[in-house]
Protein backbone atom coordinates (compact mmCIF):
# COMPACT_ATOMS: atom_id res chain seq x y z
CA UNK A 1 0.00 0.00 0.00
CA UNK A 2 0.91 3.34 -0.65
CA UNK A 3 3.51 5.42 1.57
CA UNK A 4 2.17 8.58 3.17
CA UNK A 5 4.67 10.54 1.45
CA UNK A 6 3.78 8.75 -1.91
CA UNK A 7 0.16 9.80 -1.14
CA UNK A 8 1.34 13.60 0.05
CA UNK A 9 3.02 13.87 -3.58
CA UNK A 10 0.01 12.83 -5.28
CA UNK A 11 -2.07 15.05 -3.89
CA UNK A 12 0.15 18.35 -3.73
CA UNK A 13 -0.19 19.73 -7.67
CA UNK A 14 -3.72 19.52 -6.90
CA UNK A 15 -3.66 21.70 -4.13
CA UNK A 16 -1.40 24.05 -5.60
CA UNK A 17 -3.76 24.63 -8.53
CA UNK A 18 -6.96 24.73 -5.68
CA UNK A 19 -4.83 27.88 -3.80
CA UNK A 20 -4.14 29.59 -7.17
CA UNK A 21 -7.43 29.33 -8.07
CA UNK A 22 -8.72 31.06 -4.77
CA UNK A 23 -6.00 33.54 -5.11
CA UNK A 24 -6.74 34.58 -8.35
CA UNK A 25 -10.77 35.11 -7.71
CA UNK A 26 -10.57 36.27 -3.78
CA UNK A 27 -6.97 37.53 -3.51
CA UNK A 28 -8.01 41.44 -3.59
CA UNK A 29 -11.13 41.22 -0.82
CA UNK A 30 -10.88 42.39 2.13
CA UNK A 31 -11.84 40.79 5.77
CA UNK A 32 -12.76 44.39 6.77
CA UNK A 33 -11.17 46.39 9.16
CA UNK A 34 -8.14 46.11 11.48
CA UNK A 35 -8.57 47.99 14.42
CA UNK A 36 -6.10 49.82 16.50
CA UNK A 37 -6.39 47.24 19.84
CA UNK A 38 -6.08 44.39 17.62
CA UNK A 39 -2.31 46.01 16.91
CA UNK A 40 -1.96 46.35 20.59
CA UNK A 41 -4.46 43.11 22.00
CA UNK A 42 -2.38 40.16 20.88
CA UNK A 43 -3.83 40.35 17.11
CA UNK A 44 -7.33 38.39 18.82
CA UNK A 45 -9.58 37.15 15.86
CA UNK A 46 -7.34 39.09 13.36
CA UNK A 47 -7.62 37.00 10.07
CA UNK A 48 -3.67 36.30 9.16
CA UNK A 49 -2.88 32.84 8.89
CA UNK A 50 -3.60 30.01 6.18
CA UNK A 51 -3.95 26.13 7.73
CA UNK A 52 -5.92 23.34 6.48
CA UNK A 53 -5.19 20.60 9.18
CA UNK A 54 -7.25 21.96 11.75
CA UNK A 55 -10.07 24.55 12.43
CA UNK A 56 -11.26 25.99 16.00
CA UNK A 57 -14.62 27.06 16.30
CA UNK A 58 -15.48 29.18 19.77
CA UNK A 59 -18.41 27.19 20.53
CA UNK A 60 -17.70 23.85 18.99
CA UNK A 61 -14.30 23.60 19.70
CA UNK A 62 -11.53 22.23 17.25
CA UNK A 63 -12.17 20.24 14.08
CA UNK A 64 -8.84 17.79 12.46
CA UNK A 65 -10.14 18.23 8.71
CA UNK A 66 -13.56 18.73 9.45
CA UNK A 67 -13.32 15.63 11.88
CA UNK A 68 -14.53 16.80 15.60
CA UNK A 69 -12.86 14.40 18.27
CA UNK A 70 -15.74 12.12 19.09
CA UNK A 71 -15.41 11.40 15.57
CA UNK A 72 -11.54 11.12 15.02
CA UNK A 73 -12.12 8.40 18.22
CA UNK A 74 -14.80 6.30 15.77
CA UNK A 75 -12.68 6.86 12.37
CA UNK A 76 -9.22 6.50 13.17
CA UNK A 77 -7.64 2.95 13.45
CA UNK A 78 -6.68 1.81 16.87
CA UNK A 79 -3.95 -0.64 18.64
CA UNK A 80 -5.14 -3.99 18.19
CA UNK A 81 -7.14 -5.04 21.88
CA UNK A 82 -7.42 -0.85 21.90
CA UNK A 83 -10.34 1.59 21.65
CA UNK A 84 -8.63 5.15 21.59
CA UNK A 85 -7.14 6.76 18.30
CA UNK A 86 -3.38 5.97 17.03
CA UNK A 87 -1.58 9.05 16.59
CA UNK A 88 -0.20 7.97 13.88
CA UNK A 89 -3.69 8.20 12.12
CA UNK A 90 -4.05 11.62 13.54
CA UNK A 91 -0.66 12.78 11.52
CA UNK A 92 -1.81 10.85 8.36
CA UNK A 93 -5.07 12.49 8.47
CA UNK A 94 -3.72 15.80 8.98
CA UNK A 95 -1.02 15.65 6.22
CA UNK A 96 -3.37 13.96 3.72
CA UNK A 97 -7.09 14.52 4.67
CA UNK A 98 -7.71 11.61 4.51
CA UNK A 99 -8.41 8.01 7.16
CA UNK A 100 -5.72 5.41 7.02
CA UNK A 101 -5.89 2.61 6.81
CA UNK A 102 -4.84 -0.31 9.56
CA UNK A 103 -1.61 -1.47 7.63
CA UNK A 104 -0.63 2.62 6.78
CA UNK A 105 -1.12 3.39 9.95
CA UNK A 106 1.42 0.41 11.21
CA UNK A 107 3.89 1.35 7.89
CA UNK A 108 4.21 4.47 9.93
CA UNK A 109 4.53 2.79 13.76
CA UNK A 110 7.68 0.81 11.72
CA UNK A 111 9.13 4.26 10.03
CA UNK A 112 9.01 6.04 12.77
CA UNK A 113 10.79 3.05 15.08
CA UNK A 114 13.52 2.87 12.26
CA UNK A 115 13.92 6.98 12.72
CA UNK A 116 14.10 7.03 16.35
CA UNK A 117 17.76 7.46 17.35
CA UNK A 118 19.50 9.91 18.38
CA UNK A 119 22.68 11.24 17.96
CA UNK A 120 25.38 10.30 20.76
CA UNK A 121 26.45 13.99 21.19
CA UNK A 122 22.58 14.79 21.45
CA UNK A 123 22.19 12.39 24.25
CA UNK A 124 25.45 13.72 26.17
CA UNK A 125 24.31 17.00 25.64
CA UNK A 126 20.80 15.93 27.72
CA UNK A 127 22.99 13.95 30.25
CA UNK A 128 25.03 17.11 31.04
CA UNK A 129 22.09 19.22 31.84
CA UNK A 130 21.55 19.75 35.69
CA UNK A 131 18.17 18.40 37.02
CA UNK A 132 17.05 21.53 37.86
CA UNK A 133 16.99 22.90 33.99
CA UNK A 134 13.38 22.73 33.55
CA UNK A 135 12.54 19.61 31.06
CA UNK A 136 11.30 21.81 28.37
CA UNK A 137 14.26 23.71 28.29
CA UNK A 138 16.05 20.34 27.97
CA UNK A 139 13.64 19.61 25.59
CA UNK A 140 13.75 22.71 23.09
CA UNK A 141 17.98 22.62 23.38
CA UNK A 142 17.72 18.83 22.42
CA UNK A 143 15.47 19.45 19.30
CA UNK A 144 17.38 22.69 18.12
CA UNK A 145 20.75 20.42 18.54
CA UNK A 146 19.04 18.12 15.87
CA UNK A 147 19.51 20.81 13.37
CA UNK A 148 22.96 19.30 13.13
CA UNK A 149 21.50 16.27 10.54
CA UNK A 150 19.08 18.05 9.15
CA UNK A 151 17.83 16.78 5.57
CA UNK A 152 16.22 20.02 4.67
CA UNK A 153 18.99 22.40 5.56
CA UNK A 154 21.63 20.34 3.49
CA UNK A 155 19.35 20.54 0.27
CA UNK A 156 19.15 24.03 0.83
CA UNK A 157 23.31 23.88 1.09
CA UNK A 158 23.48 22.14 -1.97
CA UNK A 159 20.90 24.53 -3.93
CA UNK A 160 17.31 22.55 -3.77
CA UNK A 161 14.68 23.74 -6.13
CA UNK A 162 11.78 25.78 -4.30
CA UNK A 163 8.85 23.16 -5.98
CA UNK A 164 11.28 20.53 -3.66
CA UNK A 165 11.76 21.78 -0.46
CA UNK A 166 8.49 19.91 0.78
CA UNK A 167 10.59 16.56 0.19
CA UNK A 168 13.75 17.33 2.66
CA UNK A 169 11.09 19.04 5.06
CA UNK A 170 8.89 16.14 5.26
CA UNK A 171 11.90 14.13 6.44
CA UNK A 172 12.90 16.19 8.63
CA UNK A 173 9.67 16.48 10.14
CA UNK A 174 9.46 12.48 10.17
CA UNK A 175 12.68 12.23 11.86
CA UNK A 176 11.49 15.02 13.98
CA UNK A 177 8.19 13.01 15.54
CA UNK A 178 10.36 9.52 15.35
CA UNK A 179 13.56 11.19 17.50
CA UNK A 180 11.01 13.37 20.30
CA UNK A 181 9.63 10.03 22.33
CA UNK A 182 14.18 8.84 22.88
CA UNK A 183 14.69 12.85 23.35
CA UNK A 184 11.66 12.73 25.99
CA UNK A 185 12.44 9.46 27.80
CA UNK A 186 15.81 10.55 28.38
CA UNK A 187 15.55 13.61 30.15
CA UNK A 188 12.52 11.88 32.36
CA UNK A 189 15.01 9.74 33.43
CA UNK A 190 17.86 12.00 33.92
CA UNK A 191 15.84 13.99 35.87
CA UNK A 192 13.45 11.73 37.56
CA UNK A 193 16.15 8.75 38.26
CA UNK A 194 14.61 5.91 36.45
CA UNK A 195 17.91 4.50 35.08
CA UNK A 196 18.58 3.20 31.84
CA UNK A 197 16.80 4.01 28.38
CA UNK A 198 15.46 1.32 27.02
CA UNK A 199 15.50 0.65 23.55
CA UNK A 200 12.63 1.54 20.81
CA UNK A 201 10.52 -2.08 20.00
CA UNK A 202 10.21 -1.96 16.35
CA UNK A 203 6.75 -3.82 16.07
CA UNK A 204 4.96 -1.43 19.10
CA UNK A 205 3.14 1.73 18.23
CA UNK A 206 4.04 5.02 18.88
CA UNK A 207 2.70 5.67 22.17
CA UNK A 208 3.88 2.10 23.76
CA UNK A 209 7.43 3.07 23.03
CA UNK A 210 6.78 6.30 24.90
CA UNK A 211 4.99 5.01 27.70
CA UNK A 212 8.18 2.05 27.49
CA UNK A 213 10.57 4.81 27.65
CA UNK A 214 8.70 6.35 30.23
CA UNK A 215 8.54 3.14 32.35
CA UNK A 216 4.83 2.95 32.41
CA UNK A 217 4.39 0.52 29.50
CA UNK A 218 3.31 -2.43 31.22
CA UNK A 219 0.01 -0.19 32.27
CA UNK A 220 -1.91 -0.82 29.15
CA UNK A 221 -4.44 2.39 30.72
CA UNK A 222 -1.58 3.98 30.71
CA UNK A 223 -0.64 3.60 26.89
CA UNK A 224 -4.09 3.92 25.56
CA UNK A 225 -3.99 7.10 28.20
CA UNK A 226 -1.10 8.29 25.99
CA UNK A 227 -3.02 7.15 22.79
CA UNK A 228 -5.28 9.73 23.34
CA UNK A 229 -3.15 12.33 24.75
CA UNK A 230 -1.11 12.78 21.67
CA UNK A 231 -3.89 12.46 19.74
CA UNK A 232 -6.00 15.49 20.83
CA UNK A 233 -2.91 17.84 21.97
CA UNK A 234 -1.40 17.47 18.24
CA UNK A 235 -3.36 20.45 16.56
CA UNK A 236 -5.11 23.47 17.42
CA UNK A 237 -5.38 25.25 14.73
CA UNK A 238 -2.93 27.48 13.22
CA UNK A 239 -3.09 31.17 15.36
CA UNK A 240 -1.95 29.26 19.05
CA UNK A 241 1.35 30.45 20.03
CA UNK A 242 3.50 27.38 19.63
CA UNK A 243 1.75 26.94 15.93
CA UNK A 244 2.03 29.82 15.15
CA UNK A 245 5.88 30.54 16.12
CA UNK A 246 6.88 27.04 14.26
CA UNK A 247 4.98 28.09 11.01
CA UNK A 248 6.54 31.76 11.63
CA UNK A 249 10.49 30.70 12.11
CA UNK A 250 9.84 27.56 9.15
CA UNK A 251 8.76 30.62 6.94
CA UNK A 252 12.77 31.73 7.18
CA UNK A 253 13.48 28.35 5.70
CA UNK A 254 15.05 27.65 9.09
CA UNK A 255 14.67 23.60 9.03
CA UNK A 256 11.76 21.68 11.08
CA UNK A 257 13.90 21.10 14.18
CA UNK A 258 14.98 24.60 14.57
CA UNK A 259 11.02 25.65 13.75
CA UNK A 260 9.60 23.35 16.12
CA UNK A 261 12.57 24.14 19.02
CA UNK A 262 10.59 27.51 18.52
CA UNK A 263 7.33 26.28 19.33
CA UNK A 264 8.70 24.59 22.11
CA UNK A 265 10.04 27.82 23.48
CA UNK A 266 6.02 29.26 23.03
CA UNK A 267 4.55 25.77 24.52
CA UNK A 268 6.38 26.65 28.05
CA UNK A 269 4.74 29.41 28.87
CA UNK A 270 2.23 29.42 31.49
CA UNK A 271 -0.10 31.11 29.49
CA UNK A 272 0.09 28.29 26.71
CA UNK A 273 1.26 24.43 27.42
CA UNK A 274 2.62 25.02 30.41
CA UNK A 275 -0.75 25.27 32.24
CA UNK A 276 -1.01 21.71 32.44
CA UNK A 277 2.11 21.56 35.34
CA UNK A 278 0.22 24.94 36.18
CA UNK A 279 -2.85 22.87 36.91
CA UNK A 280 -1.75 20.60 38.96
CA UNK A 281 0.74 22.68 41.15
CA UNK A 282 -3.02 25.26 41.75
CA UNK A 283 -4.86 21.97 42.93
CA UNK A 284 -2.17 20.71 45.00
CA UNK A 285 -1.55 24.23 46.78
CA UNK A 286 -5.46 24.41 47.10
CA UNK A 287 -5.26 20.53 48.82
CA UNK A 288 -2.65 21.80 51.01
CA UNK A 289 -4.47 25.06 52.28
CA UNK A 290 -7.91 23.41 52.40
CA UNK A 291 -7.44 19.71 53.03
CA UNK A 292 -8.46 16.41 50.49
CA UNK A 293 -12.12 16.40 50.98
CA UNK A 294 -12.81 20.36 50.79
CA UNK A 295 -16.49 21.87 50.70
CA UNK A 296 -17.52 23.80 47.65
CA UNK A 297 -17.19 27.17 49.64
CA UNK A 298 -13.71 26.49 50.89
CA UNK A 299 -13.20 26.06 47.10
CA UNK A 300 -14.60 28.71 46.43
CA UNK A 301 -12.61 31.08 48.44
CA UNK A 302 -9.60 29.82 47.28
CA UNK A 303 -10.54 30.68 43.87
CA UNK A 304 -11.26 33.77 44.79
CA UNK A 305 -8.07 34.16 46.67
CA UNK A 306 -6.36 33.15 43.07
CA UNK A 307 -7.62 35.79 41.63
CA UNK A 308 -7.53 38.31 44.28
CA UNK A 309 -4.13 37.41 44.14
CA UNK A 310 -3.93 38.86 40.47
CA UNK A 311 -3.15 35.36 39.39
CA UNK A 312 -4.87 33.26 36.49
CA UNK A 313 -6.94 30.04 37.53
CA UNK A 314 -4.98 27.70 35.28
CA UNK A 315 -6.79 25.42 33.10
CA UNK A 316 -9.85 27.84 32.19
CA UNK A 317 -10.37 29.83 29.73
CA UNK A 318 -9.53 30.69 26.45
CA UNK A 319 -8.23 33.05 22.94
CA UNK A 320 -10.83 31.37 20.79
CA UNK A 321 -12.69 29.03 23.01
CA UNK A 322 -16.02 30.09 24.18
CA UNK A 323 -17.41 26.48 25.77
CA UNK A 324 -15.96 23.64 27.44
CA UNK A 325 -13.02 22.61 25.10
CA UNK A 326 -13.81 19.60 23.81
CA UNK A 327 -10.13 18.20 24.44
CA UNK A 328 -11.37 18.64 27.96
CA UNK A 329 -14.73 16.72 27.31
CA UNK A 330 -12.76 13.54 25.88
CA UNK A 331 -10.04 13.11 29.04
CA UNK A 332 -13.06 13.19 31.11
CA UNK A 333 -14.77 10.40 29.07
CA UNK A 334 -11.69 8.23 29.67
CA UNK A 335 -11.51 9.22 33.59
CA UNK A 336 -15.34 8.21 33.76
CA UNK A 337 -14.61 5.26 32.40
CA UNK A 338 -11.24 4.29 33.98
CA UNK A 339 -10.77 5.84 37.18
CA UNK A 340 -13.86 6.94 38.15
CA UNK A 341 -12.92 7.33 41.92
CA UNK A 342 -9.63 9.13 41.66
CA UNK A 343 -9.87 11.85 44.17
CA UNK A 344 -7.93 14.22 42.13
CA UNK A 345 -10.32 13.73 39.30
CA UNK A 346 -13.28 13.90 42.16
CA UNK A 347 -11.58 17.78 42.94
CA UNK A 348 -11.40 18.66 39.23
CA UNK A 349 -14.88 17.98 38.78
CA UNK A 350 -15.86 20.08 42.02
CA UNK A 351 -13.46 22.75 40.68
CA UNK A 352 -15.62 22.44 37.22
CA UNK A 353 -18.49 23.01 38.93
CA UNK A 354 -17.27 26.43 40.78
CA UNK A 355 -14.84 27.89 38.96
CA UNK A 356 -17.04 29.20 35.99
CA UNK A 357 -19.63 30.27 37.92
CA UNK A 358 -16.56 32.71 39.49
CA UNK A 359 -14.62 33.87 36.81
CA UNK A 360 -18.54 34.99 35.18
CA UNK A 361 -19.00 36.64 38.51
CA UNK A 362 -15.33 38.35 38.12
CA UNK A 363 -16.48 39.50 34.69
CA UNK A 364 -13.19 39.49 32.94
CA UNK A 365 -12.63 36.35 31.49
CA UNK A 366 -14.04 36.17 27.95
CA UNK A 367 -14.51 32.32 28.13
CA UNK A 368 -14.64 30.82 32.31
CA UNK A 369 -14.93 27.33 30.55
CA UNK A 370 -12.34 25.13 31.22
CA UNK A 371 -9.53 24.50 28.49
CA UNK A 372 -7.07 20.95 27.70
CA UNK A 373 -5.35 21.73 30.76
CA UNK A 374 -8.10 21.89 33.39
CA UNK A 375 -7.74 17.66 33.34
CA UNK A 376 -4.63 16.78 31.52
CA UNK A 377 -2.21 16.58 34.62
CA UNK A 378 -4.98 14.48 36.41
CA UNK A 379 -4.81 11.49 34.27
CA UNK A 380 -1.19 11.35 34.21
CA UNK A 381 -0.61 11.38 37.82
CA UNK A 382 -3.22 8.51 38.28
CA UNK A 383 -0.89 6.13 36.67
CA UNK A 384 1.66 7.35 38.59
CA UNK A 385 3.41 10.14 36.53
CA UNK A 386 3.06 12.68 38.75
CA UNK A 387 6.14 14.72 38.31
CA UNK A 388 4.18 17.55 36.86
CA UNK A 389 7.08 19.63 35.44
CA UNK A 390 7.17 17.24 32.66
CA UNK A 391 3.98 17.17 32.03
CA UNK A 392 4.56 19.89 28.98
CA UNK A 393 7.17 17.62 27.30
CA UNK A 394 4.08 15.62 26.58
CA UNK A 395 2.01 17.98 25.43
CA UNK A 396 5.56 19.00 23.08
CA UNK A 397 5.71 15.64 21.57
CA UNK A 398 1.85 16.29 20.67
CA UNK A 399 1.91 18.80 19.42
CA UNK A 400 5.24 18.11 16.92
CA UNK A 401 2.11 16.03 15.11
CA UNK A 402 0.75 19.34 14.10
CA UNK A 403 3.72 21.47 13.46
CA UNK A 404 4.98 19.07 11.29
CA UNK A 405 2.26 18.59 9.22
CA UNK A 406 2.03 22.47 8.90
CA UNK A 407 5.39 23.03 8.24
CA UNK A 408 5.28 20.03 5.73
CA UNK A 409 1.96 21.83 3.69
CA UNK A 410 3.93 25.36 3.87
CA UNK A 411 7.06 24.42 2.24
CA UNK A 412 5.04 22.39 -0.23
CA UNK A 413 2.78 25.79 -1.17
CA UNK A 414 5.31 27.90 -0.80
CA UNK A 415 4.30 30.00 1.69
CA UNK A 416 6.40 33.26 2.15
CA UNK A 417 8.81 35.02 4.85
CA UNK A 418 6.08 36.09 7.39
CA UNK A 419 6.68 39.65 7.70
CA UNK A 420 3.71 41.64 8.83
CA UNK A 421 3.73 45.75 9.69
CA UNK A 422 4.50 47.09 13.26
CA UNK A 423 3.86 51.15 14.35
CA UNK A 424 4.99 52.79 17.06
CA UNK A 425 2.29 54.14 19.10
CA UNK A 426 3.19 57.62 17.92
CA UNK A 427 2.46 56.40 14.21
CA UNK A 428 -0.64 55.53 15.13
CA UNK A 429 -1.54 59.08 17.35
CA UNK A 430 -0.40 60.82 14.12
CA UNK A 431 -2.39 57.95 11.73
CA UNK A 432 -5.57 58.49 13.32
CA UNK A 433 -5.33 62.10 14.86
CA UNK A 434 -9.28 63.74 14.57
CA UNK A 435 -10.35 60.62 12.85
N1 LIG B 1 -8.24 33.15 35.30
C1 LIG B 1 -8.18 34.46 35.61
N2 LIG B 1 -8.28 35.47 34.71
C2 LIG B 1 -8.47 35.11 33.42
C3 LIG B 1 -8.54 33.77 33.01
C4 LIG B 1 -8.43 32.76 34.01
N3 LIG B 1 -8.47 31.49 33.72
N4 LIG B 1 -8.71 33.75 31.67
C5 LIG B 1 -8.74 35.03 31.26
N5 LIG B 1 -8.59 35.85 32.31
C6 LIG B 1 -8.45 37.30 32.29
C7 LIG B 1 -7.26 37.69 31.45
O1 LIG B 1 -6.07 37.56 32.21
C8 LIG B 1 -7.61 39.12 31.11
O2 LIG B 1 -7.35 39.90 32.26
P1 LIG B 1 -6.59 41.33 32.11
O3 LIG B 1 -7.54 42.16 31.29
O4 LIG B 1 -6.39 41.79 33.50
O5 LIG B 1 -5.32 41.04 31.37
C9 LIG B 1 -9.11 39.09 30.93
O6 LIG B 1 -9.56 37.90 31.63
C10 LIG B 1 -9.52 38.96 29.48
O7 LIG B 1 -8.78 37.87 28.97
P2 LIG B 1 -9.45 36.96 27.82
O8 LIG B 1 -9.60 37.81 26.59
O9 LIG B 1 -10.65 36.28 28.38
O10 LIG B 1 -8.37 35.81 27.60
P3 LIG B 1 -7.07 35.90 26.65
O11 LIG B 1 -7.49 35.57 25.27
O12 LIG B 1 -6.36 37.19 26.88
O13 LIG B 1 -6.17 34.74 27.24
C11 LIG B 1 -5.75 32.60 28.13
C12 LIG B 1 -6.50 33.37 27.05
C13 LIG B 1 -5.86 31.10 27.85
C14 LIG B 1 -4.26 33.01 28.14
C15 LIG B 1 -6.41 32.95 29.48
O14 LIG B 1 -7.71 32.42 29.48
C16 LIG B 1 -5.63 32.37 30.66
O15 LIG B 1 -4.70 33.00 31.14
N6 LIG B 1 -6.02 31.14 31.13
C17 LIG B 1 -5.27 30.49 32.22
C18 LIG B 1 -4.00 29.84 31.68
C19 LIG B 1 -4.35 28.63 30.81
O16 LIG B 1 -5.13 27.78 31.20
N7 LIG B 1 -3.73 28.57 29.61
C20 LIG B 1 -3.82 27.36 28.75
C21 LIG B 1 -4.62 27.62 27.51
C22 LIG B 1 -4.68 26.33 26.70
F1 LIG B 1 -5.58 26.43 25.72
C23 LIG B 1 -3.33 26.06 26.07
O17 LIG B 1 -2.85 26.84 25.27
N8 LIG B 1 -2.76 24.96 26.45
Amino acid sequence: QQTLKERLAELIPAEIENVKAVRAEHGKKSFGPVLVDQLYGGMRGLPALIWDGSVLDPDEGIRFRGKTIPEIQDLLPKAPGGSEPLPEGLFWLLVTGEVPTQAQVEALSKDWAARAAIPEFVEELLDRCPPTLHPMSQFSLAVTALNHDSTFAKAYQQGVSKKEYWGPAFEDCMDLIAKLPNIAGRIYRNVYGQGKVPAIDPTKDYSWNMANLLGFAEKNDFVELLRLYITIHSDHEGGNVSAHAGKLVGSALSDPFLAFAASLNGLAGPLHGLANQEVLLWLRKMQSKIGENATDEAVKEYVWSTLKNGQVVPGYGHAVLRKTDPRYSAQREFALKHLPNDPLFKLVAQVFNIVPGILLEAGKAKNPWPNVDAHSGVLLTHYGLDQMNFYTVLFGVSRAFGVAAQLIWDRALGAPLERPKSYSTDAIKKIFAGK
